[in-house]
This record gives C-alpha cells, sequence and structure tokens, in this order.
C-alpha cells in the first residue's frame, strides 16, 4: 500500500477476546500496530494519528469463563481487561484508545448500528439450525471439519444447535463485495489472502446468523431483549465505536471517497473483517476501512501454542528480561508481516546478542567512551566548509539511502524489511570507525578524530530516530546518552550535521548487557517456569464444558465424542511399519523436536523429525524399534524434511511411543 505521508491515519488492532491474559500472539499484533503508528506519527504529526486496541467482552466463551471462576461476567472480564491495559504498558505501547465491548460509548452504537441495518431491511428473522463451535464464537460448515466433528482450529467438537436467530441479508452483498475487491485490489493484503477471500465470496455468500437467544452475555437486540446480538457484529462494530464520542476522533473514520481504516488482523480472522465487516457498513451506508492488513501465525517450537502443550509464551517475562525494546525488535524482525513464523527463546537470545548487544549497543559504547577520552565527552562538530571526506559524506548518502529504503518499506508496511536496512546501517557505522580509526588518528590529527567521532555521533542520532518507533525506550536511552534531550531533534532526519557543536554526551548503562552462557541457561529456565506457571493459572480460568441453559432447551451433547467408524480399506491405506532408530538427535533452537534416521530394512532408511524430545534423552532412543507411519505425505518440519510419522501415546500430552512387544525384524508390516 502507498501511504501518503500527510493527513490522517488510523490503525486498529483485533480487540482480543478476554478469556485469558496475553500472549506472545497478541503482544506480535500490539506491537506491529505501535511501531507503525510510530512512525506515522513521526512523519505525520502526533494529531494525525489515531491507534486503537481493546478487548472483546462479550459471547458465550466469556460467559461460560466467568461462570468456571464463579465470578459474574462484569467482574471476570474486568479483572482480564486490566492485564491486557498493564501488558500494553509493559510494552511501551502507545495506543490512543482502549475501547472494551461492554462500556456503554460502544453498546449503544453496536444498536444504533443494528438499527440502521434493520431499517434497512437488511436483517430477518428465521430458525438457524447448525454446527457451532464456542471457542471460534462461530457455526462452521460440516465440509470444513476435522474428522469427528472437530473444530480444525480449536480440535473440540462442535455443538449442534437450532434456535431462533436474527439474520442478515449478507447474500446481498455477494456482488458488491466483488465490485469492492476488483475496484481496491490490495483492499486485503498480502495478495494472497486477497485471493482466498475473493474466492470465498465468490463460492456464495449465505445470510448470517447475528443473534443468539441461548445465553445472555451480550448486546440486547433493539427491540427484542431474548436476544442478543452476535458477539462479532459486537465486536467488529468496535472500530466505528470508539471514534464517536468526539468530533476530532470521528474525522479518522474517513470518507466514501477517501476511507482511511487500516484494520490489523492475525490470517485467521480475515474473513470476518473482509466480507462481514464491509457488508454491514455497506448496508448502513457509511464508509468502509481503506484495508485488511493481515499478518502470519506465531507458532513455538513447531507447534502450534496452546494451553494443553504448556508452550505458551509470555511476553511480559521476557521483557523484564530483556527490555520490552529487544523483544519488540525481535518478533518484528524474525518474520516478514504476512508469513508464519516459529517462536524460540534460543532465536531470541540469538538475536539480542548479535544485533542488539553487539552491533547497536557495542557501537553506542565505543563511540561514547572515544568521545568521552579523547574530546572531553563533547562532540566536535567539523565547520561547515570541510571536505567532503571531513563531514563524513559517504556516511551520509548511506544514511540518506537508508531512510528512503525505511519510508519504502513502511509506505508498503514492511517493518521487518525496514529493520533489516537500519541495520546495515548500524554495521556501516561499526565498519567506519573500525577503518578511519580515531583512536589511531588522535595522535596525529586530533581535528581529524573529532571529525570521526562527530560523524559517528551524528549517525547514532539517525539510528536512534530511525528505530525509535520500534524501540521506543531503548531509543529514547539512546538519544539521551548522545546529550539530546528528550523531544528535541527527534524529527525524522534529513540535515547531516545538525547534532549541536559542543553537545555533552552522557555516557550511562549499557543499552543491551550481552548475555553470558550461564546467564542464558538462567534465562531459559526462567522463562520456562514461569510458562508453567501461567499455565496453571490459566488452566484455573479455563471455561468448563457447556452447561445446559435453565430457560432454554439443552444444548444437544457434542456432536461426536470419539472417531467416525472407517472401513478395513481405510486402515489399509496407511502403511504401518516398525522400525529401528540409527541415530537421533536434537533440532537446533527447536526444544520439542528430534531429528531421527530410521532403518526399515528391505524398505530402506528414512529420516523424520518428530515432536518427542520431551519423552526422551535422544542417545536412549538409539536401538529401539519404533512404529513409523510410511506413507504420510513428506513435509518440512523445524526446517528439515520429514518423512513419515513415529506414531506415540497420549493424548494431548504424549506419555510413550508405539512400539512393538517383542523382537521384530525391521520393515515389518503392522497389520
Ligand atoms: O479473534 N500468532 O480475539 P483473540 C499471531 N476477539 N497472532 C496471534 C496469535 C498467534 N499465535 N494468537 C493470537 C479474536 N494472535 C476476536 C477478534 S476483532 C473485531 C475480534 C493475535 O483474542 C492475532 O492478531 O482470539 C489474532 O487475530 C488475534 O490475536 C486473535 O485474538
Amino acid at each position: 500500500m502507498s501511504a501518503t505521508s500527510s493527513g490522517r491515519f488510523y490503525l486498529t488492532t483485533p480487540i482480543y477476546y478476554v478469556s485469558d491474559v496475553p500472549h506472545i500472539g497478541h503482544a506480535y499484533t500490539t506491537i506491529v500496530g505501535d511501531t507503525i503508528t510510530r512512525y506515522e506519527r513521526l512523519r505525520r504529526g502526533k494529531d494525525q494519528v489515531f491507534y486503537l486496541t481493546g478487548t472483546d467482552e462479550h459471547g458465550e466463551k466469556l460467559e461460560r469463563a466467568a461462570q468456571a471462576k464463579q465470578m459474574s461476567p462484569q467482574t471476570f472480564v474486568d479483572l482480564i481487561a486490566e492485564e491486557y491495559k498493564k501488558t500494553w504498558q509493559i510494552l511501551d505501547i502507545e495506543n490512543d484508545d482502549f475501547i472494551r465491548t461492554t462500556e456503554t460509548r460502544h453498546e449503544q452504537v453496536v444498536q444504533k448500528l443494528w438499527q440502521t441495518i434493520a431499517d434497512r431491511g437488511d436483517i430477518y428473522s428465521d430458525r438457524y439450525e447448525g454446527l457451532y463451535c464456542v471457542g471460534c464464537e462461530n457455526f462452521l460448515l460440516e465440509k470444513d471439519l476435522l474428522p469427528g466433528n472437530l473444530c480444525p482450529d480449536h480440535k473440540r467438537p462442535v455443538e449442534k444447535r437450532s434456535e431462533e436467530s436474527y439474520f442478515f441479508r449478507l447474500s446481498k452483498y455477494q456482488d458488491r463485495l466483488l465490485e469492492l475487491y476488483a475496484k481496491v485490489p490490495d483492499f486485503v493484503s498480502p495478495q494472497r489472502r486477497m485471493n482466498e477471500v475473493r474466492t470465498f465470496v465468490e463460492s456464495g455468500l449465505r445470510d448470517l446468523s447475528v443473534s443468539r437467544s441461548s445465553f445472555t452475555w451480550g448486546v440486547p437486540v433493539p427491540g427484542d431483549p431474548r436476544h442478543v446480538i452476535y458477539v462479532w457484529i459486537d465486536a467488529l462494530t468496535n472500530y466505528y465505536s470508539a471514534l464517536q464520542d468526539r468530533p476530532d476522533k470521528a474525522a479518522f473514520w474517513g470518507s466514501h471517497e477517501s476511507p482511511l481504516a487500516i484494520h490489523l488482523v492475525g490470517k485467521e480472522i480475515v474473513r470476518f473483517h473482509a466480507v462481514y465487516w464491509p457488508a454491514m457498513l455497506m448496508s448502513a451506508g457509511l464508509p468502509l476501512p481503506r484495508k485488511i492488513l493481515a499478518h502470519g501465525w506465531w507458532t513455538v517450537d513447531g507447534e502450534k501454542m496452546s494451553k494443553t502443550l504448556g508452550n505458551v509464551v509470555d511476553p511480559r517475562a521476557l521483557s523484564q528480561d530483556l527490555s520490552a525494546s529487544a523483544l519488540r525488535y525481535f518478533v518484528m524482525r524474525e518474520i516478514p508481516l504476512g508469513e508464519d513464523g516459529d517462536f524460540s527463546y534460543d532465536a531470541l537470545l540469538q538475536r539480542y546478542n548479535s544485533e542488539l548487544a553487539n552491533d547497536l549497543g557495542n557501537l553506542l559504547n565505543r563511540s561514547l567512551a572515544m568521545v568521552e577520552k579523547f574530546c572531553e565527552g563533547t562532540a566536535r562538530r567539523w565547520s561547515s566548509d570541510a571536505s567532503p571526506e571531513v563531514r563524513g559524506e559517504r556516511l551520509h548518502q548511506r544514511a540518506l539511502a537508508v531512510c528512503a529504503q525505511v519510508e519504502a518499506a513502511m509506505a508498503e508496511l514492511q517493518p521487518q524489511k525496514a529493520l533489516e536496512a537500519i541495520f546495515s546501517l548500524v554495521r556501516e557505522g561499526n565498519t567506519y570507525l573500525e577503518q578511519e580509526a580515531p583512536f589511531t588518528k588522535v595522535k596525529t590529527d586530533p581535528r581529524g578524530a573529532d571529525a570521526i567521532l562527530y560523524n559517528v555521533l551524528e549517525l547514532l542520532r539517525w539510528l536512534g530516530v530511525l528505530l525509535w518507533p520500534f524501540m521506543p525506550e531503548r531509543c529514547a536511552e539512546l538519544l539521551r546518552q548522545l546529550g539530546i534531550a528528550d523531544g528535541t531533534l527527534r524529527s525524522w532526519p534529513s540535515t547531516w550535521g545538525e547534532l549541536l557543536d559542543g553537545t555533552t554526551v552522557r555516557k550511562g548503562a549499557t543499552l543491551f548487557p550481552r548475555i553470558d552462557p550461564d546467564r542464558q541457561k538462567e534465562l531459559l529456565e526462567k522463562w520456562r517456569a514461569a510458562r508453567r506457571e501461567a499455565e496453571q493459572k490459566a488452566q484455573a480460568l479455563a471455561p468448563p464444558p457447556p452447561a445446559p441453559q435453565a430457560e432454554q432447551p439443552a444444548p444437544r451433547p457434542a456432536v461426536v465424542e470419539s472417531l467416525p467408524e472407517i472401513a478395513i480399506e481405510d486402515f489399509k491405506k496407511l502403511e504401518l511399519r516398525v522400525a529401528k532408530v540409527l541415530s537421533a538427535e536434537r533440532v537446533p533452537k527447536k526444544d520439542r523436536l528430534l531429528k531421527v534416521e530410521l532403518d526399515l530394512g528391505p524398505l530402506g532408511k528414512r529420516q523424520v523429525v518428530a515432536g518427542i524430545a520431551e519423552l526422551t534423552a535422544p542417545e536412549s532412543l538409539v536401538g529401539k524399534s519404533v512404529v513409523l507411519l510410511c506413507n504420510l505425505k513428506p513435509a518440512k518440519i523445524g526446517g528439515l524434511l520429514s518423512a513419515g510419522m513415529i506414531l506415540a501415546l497420549g493424548d494431548d500430552k504424549l506419555l510413550g511411543l508405539a512400539a512393538p512387544d517383542r523382537d521384530v525384524p525391521p520393515g515389518t508390516a503392522l497389520r
């Protein structure tokens, strides 16, 4: 997208369900949004930018979570919403507002929007029968379920529901939505997400059930309080409702000609934002959003983050040990916006030490130490008629080129690309210092050494501003150490040599203290313990299984608890063989994975990557017989090719490996 650098800019995150405290996935979206809006504030001016986040507090999922804690829903959501606010403070998030869907200012707008849509004739009453996943707060189609009628995302059985419901005439908007996608081809980005949405809409839209009568925790339907408004209709409206209480805020919604809202969301909720939301706005006659910007999904050690796996990453613990700036840097540097990424503590520590402590931190440290030693702690600027070499013209040109790259990357909403460019400049600064060697020059040409050090300080000033949207707190400290008072010279760098002659530097504590191997070990242990603790807490808050509602017909039990029957022919499609482990080793940076070499006798040898590291040390696996599913489609796991699956025992938690009860030759078939 080519964002113009003037005019208003409005960016939102999803509003998060308050069923649980925030994890690294929620933090990622909010950090990315914060970085983009901080950058835009630098470029457009503070008043021109509005950054919204908040919490989604209604719906059956939350009603059940509160029941499990024996709390009123309001007390429960108040508690967790507070955790979100605290987390965003810890992570240096500068949101302009925090909208909660249980606030009156929001509920009123939801009801008003409903009424407008109803007045247009786009809401009608009917009965709904379908398969509902409470985790998604959404009806699912049978064809999208996993065997056993499990929700593909939550791996829980869907519930068969039959209830009276109001419907929104979504089908009526099919053509207008397709026109919108044709007219604004980057309405959704990345492009492949746009294509998915278009294909979905082209395949035919069904009207949407938009009210529920089986529970009460929601915004009542105007004129029919037996129903509450469907939680997604309620939630999507936050982007609009948050702007409605002041005219200066309302302007951020934009107009039909010039829509402004950019909705940053995880890829799993693109459909709600790119189909339902614009259709609702079309019906109400309101301007649409400008763009749905979808980012990818974080896994941990190759697996989905989940409480039952105990691999939920707590952003607060990490930022307390490494600084919020370091965590922000890592998540944005690690994956291009839009791509999926795998979180690993090792990769975090590795980037911290090499890029933040070594490259950036050292450049600042060494430069300030030399300025203190050789220049009495002051920046000694060259005179304007000095030669280009003395003025560091080459460094200046590189810095200008990097600024242009950053501008281009941010206009494309690609913070990772911007960081790459900025860190190439950091390395350039280190090279300049090495090559120009002010520590040697000072003996023969002290003025020359002053100039070199001035150029490095000026470069650091540019870096401090360029990196500020990404790492606001550490960059403020960097600028402070350069002797730049808070708030001055904080505008986007353009003029080389603005750092005033005579500025006194104030060398302080190291920006990113290096973490030695012992401390690394300590931290890894600590984070894992924190993860376990968070998991226990979360389990205490976990919602109970669905309880029948008093006044309503009891919802039918989960459709199927175990997998459906299969014919023997289905079983025969599985090629199961006994295999002997030839070697096993850990996969670097993947705590759960082992790379295993297997002997299948006459069928040859195989490499598989298995998530079984927690069960067994790799050495003790060698020589054992295991059972391998041989004809599973090969896949890349943890970056390595895996041709098959070792069968293990246990539901969510691994309990052991499947193995023959006696010695049989490798390659023996299971039958
Ligand atoms: O869906 N990787 O709320 P939610 C990356 N209330 N991002 C992740 C992530 C992961 N593993 N896990 C969560 C809802 N996210 C609704 C939204 S909006 C009108 C209503 C981030 O608490 C990502 O932004 O399930 C994702 O879209 C969002 O959290 C889902 O948060």
